[in-house]
C-alpha cells in the first residue's frame, strides 16, 4: 500500500485507503458504442426529428451519382452499410439519433475541401463528426446530413522541441498525442475523461474545457494556429505556429467551438507545456459546500503556482460511481468532496507545500479526511472517482445534463434547488465539476426520458442560470440540444452577429445545420 495518509490528525483519517486498479478499458473505447448491451433495439434512442419534432430543411438528397463521385475522391473510404453507420447515427449519450446514409473518410485537407466543394454545389449537408463523445447532440446528424469523420486524419505533422508547438491533423485522438509528447518530456494542455476517444479537432470545435483548464487555460489561448476547409471548399491556411501575431483579426478563434458550423478544421499548432515530473493527488472530504469554497481558497492560497486541478463531486456523484463501476471510495460519509491535484518539477518542495495546505485545511476544519497520492496508479484511482462519473450517470439511466459557469459562490444552490423542484420525479439529481473554473456539472438522471422532467428542468436551470449572470454552456457547447437556449448568455445583437457571420462563411447552410446558431428564419 503506497498510499501514504496525511500527515494530519490521523483520529480523523481513514486508516485502511484501498482503491481498486483502474479497469480496462478506460477511455481506450468507449463500451457505449461497441458493446452489443448499449447496441440493442431497446437502447436506440428514437429519431431525433421524431422526439424534437424538428423539420428538414429542403437539402438535396444523396444520389447514386454523389456516392460515384465521393469513391472517386476517397476511393474505399464511403461508406454506406447500414449497420456500419448505426454507431456513426447515435450520440454517445444515446439521446438523439439521425439517419445519415452515408459516412465519409477522408485522410488529407485536399480530399476535405474535394468533399465540401461538391457538397456545396449540390446543397447536400453535412455534420463533421471526431470522436463522438460530444454532449449536446452536435456530432451526429439530425436528419440525413452526409457524416465527415476525421478518424483516418490522425498524423502528427510536427513538433518543436525548443517551443513546444505541436501541428497534427484534426483526427489525432487526445490520449495517443499525449503519449506521444510524453516520450519527448511534453504533454498536452487539456485533458478530460473522454480523452481515449476523442479527436483533438473535435476538442477545438467544441472548445473543450476539461481538468487542466485551471492551470494551462483555455484553447483559445494554446492553440496558435489552424487550417479549415470553408464550406465552398477552398482551404484556409492560418497554420502557424507563433505565439504573438498581432496582424489583423485572429480567424482561428471564430472556428474554436463552431461547432462543426463553418467549416471543417483539418490540422493546428497547439503550445504544450514541458511534463511536469512531480505530480500528487489529494482527495479531501467536506462536510458542506462553503467548506468546499473555504478548501479552494485555502489551495489557491497555499499552492499557488503548483496548483493544477481544483475538481469537486458531491456524495450523490460519489454513490453513482459505486453502484455503477464498482470504485471504491476511500472517504465514505462525507457530504462533499474535493480532488486536488499539484505538478511541479520538484517533489520534495511540491509535498511540502501540499503537507502545509492539507494541514492548515484540517486544522481550520474545512476538511474532515483526506488520502493523497503520489505514484501513478493511486494517482489513476483517485482521479477514476472523478473522471468517471459521466460514465456512471450513463449507466443509471436517461441523463440530463447541464453543464453551467456561475459565480463559484452559488455553484450548489442550484442543485439543491433542483432537487428540491424535482422531488422523487428525478432518480437522481447530482452535481460536481471543475470547481477552479466555477463550472457546475448538474446531471439529473430518470428512467427514460419524459417531457414532463424536462419541463420541469427548463427553463427553470436555464432562467437560475442566467439570473446569476452565469453561461447556460460553460464547456460543452450548444449543439442540437441547447442552440435555441442561446439567448439565456448571449444579447440578441450578439446572436444576430453570428448568425451574419454564419451566412457570409455558409451562405447555404449546409455545415452542420440545425446546431448551435438560431436560424434567422
Ligand atoms: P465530436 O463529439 O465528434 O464532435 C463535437 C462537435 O464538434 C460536433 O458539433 C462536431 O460536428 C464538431 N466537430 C468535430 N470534429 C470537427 C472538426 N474537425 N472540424 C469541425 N467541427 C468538428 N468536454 C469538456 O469540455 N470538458 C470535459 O471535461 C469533458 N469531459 C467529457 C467526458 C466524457 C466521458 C465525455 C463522453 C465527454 C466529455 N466532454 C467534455 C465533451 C466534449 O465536448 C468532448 O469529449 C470532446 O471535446 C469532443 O471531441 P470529439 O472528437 O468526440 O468531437
Ligand atoms: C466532466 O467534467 C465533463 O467530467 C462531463 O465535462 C460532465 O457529464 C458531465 O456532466
Ligand atoms: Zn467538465
Amino acid at each position: 500500500m503506497s498510499y501514504f495518509v496525511l500527515r494530519l490528525d490521523s483520529r480523523k483519517l481513514h486508516s485502511a485507503v484501498r482503491l481498486l486498479p483502474l479497469r480496462e478499458p478506460r477511455w481506450g473505447q468507449i463500451p457505449f458504442l461497441s458493446s452489443n448491451r448499449f447496441m440493442s433495439q431497446e437502447k436506440v434512442p428514437p429519431l431525433t426529428a421524431e422526439r424534437y419534432r424538428v423539420s428538414r430543411l429542403p437539402f438535396s438528397e444523396v444520389s447514386v451519382e454523389d456516392i460515384r463521385h465521393f469513391q472517386k475522391i476517397i476511393p474505399g473510404r464511403v461508406i454506406t452499410d447500414e449497420s456500419d453507420l448505426k454507431a456513426h447515427n447515435i450520440d454517445w449519450l444515446r439521446t438523439v439519433r439521425g439517419h445519415s446514409k452515408v459516412l465519409l473518410k477522408p485522410r488529407t485537407t485536399e480530399e476535405v475541401s474535394k468533399i465540401l466543394k461538391h457538397c456545396n454545389e449540390r446543397g447536400l449537408a453535412v455534420t463533421p463528426q471526431g470522436g463522438n463523445t460530444g454532449l449536446v447532440g452536435g456530432s451526429v446528424p439530425v436528419f440525413d446530413e452526409i457524416l465527415i469523420s476525421t478518424a483516418l486524419m490522425d498524423q502528427v505533422i510536427s513538433f518543436d522541441d525548443v517551443s513546444g508547438a505541436l501541428v497534427c491533423q484534426a483526427g489525432c485522438v487526445l490520449d495517443s498525442l499525449n503519449q506521444y509528447l510524453a516520450e519527448l518530456g511534453y504533454t498536452m494542455p487539456l485533458d478530460l475523461g473522454a480523452k481515449g476517444s476523442c479527436h483533438i479537432g473535435g476538442n477545438l470545435a467544441t472548445n473543450a474545457g476539461g481538468l487542466r483548464l485551471l492551470r494551462y487555460g483555455s484553447l483559445r489561448g494554446t492553440v496558435l494556429g489552424l487550417e479549415a476547409v470553408l464550406p465552398d471548399g477552398s482551404i484556409l491556411d492560418c497554420l502557424n505556429s507563433l505565439r504573438k501575431d498581432n496582424t489583423g483579426y485572429d480567424l482561428k478563434q471564430l472556428f474554436i467551438g463552431s461547432e462543426g458550423t463553418l467549416g471543417i478544421i483539418t490540422a493546428l499548432s497547439i503550445m504544450c507545456p514541458r511534463k511536469p515530473s512531480a505530480v500528487n493527488v489529494a482527495l479531501l472530504g467536506c462536510e458542506n459546500f462553503s467548506k468546499v469554497l473555504q478548501v479552494f481558497t485555502l489551495c489557491r492560497d497555499q499552492l499557488g503556482e503548483i496548483l493544477s486541478a481544483c475538481e469537486f463531486m458531491d456524495s450523490e456523484s460519489m454513490r453513482i460511481v459505486q453502484t455503477h463501476l464498482k470504485l471504491i471510495n476511500p472517504l465514505p460519509d462525507n457530504a462533499f468532496y474535493v480532488l486536488v491535484e499539484t505538478s511541479g518539477s520538484c517533489g520534495k518542495h511540491d509535498e511540502e507545500k501540499l503537507n502545509i495546505f492539507l494541514e492548515k485545511a484540517m486544522d481550520s476544519g474545512f476538511v474532515t479526511s483526506g488520502t493523497v497520492a503520489t505514484d501513478q496508479g493511486k494517482i489513476m484511482s483517485l482521479w477514476g472517482l472523478r473522471e468517471r462519473i459521466t460514465e456512471a450517470l450513463a449507466l443509471d439511466g436517461y441523463v440530463y445534463k447541464y453543464d453551467l459557469s456561475m459565480p463559484v459562490e452559488k455553484l450548489y444552490a442550484l442543485v439543491e434547488e433542483t432537487r428540491v423542484r424535482l422531488g422523487s420525479s428525478a432518480q437522481c439529481v447530482v452535481g460536481y465539476g471543475h470547481l477552479g473554473d466555477g463550472n457546475l456539472h448538474l446531471n439529473v438522471t430518470a428512467k427514460s426520458h419524459s417531457d414532463a422532467l424536462l419541463s420541469a428542468l427548463e427553463p427553470f436551470v436555464y432562467e437560475w442560470t442566467s439570473k446569476h449572470n452565469g453561461s447556460i454552456s460553460a464547456e460543452h457547447g450548444l449543439g442540437f440540444k441547447k442552440r435555441d437556449h442561446i439567448y439565456y448568455s448571449k444579447s440578441a445583437g450578439a446572436v444576430h452577429i453570428m448568425q451574419q457571420l454564419k451566412h457570409m462563411l455558409d451562405p447555404k447552410g449546409i455545415m452542420n445545420p440545425y446546431k448551435t446558431i438560431p436560424s434567422t428564419d
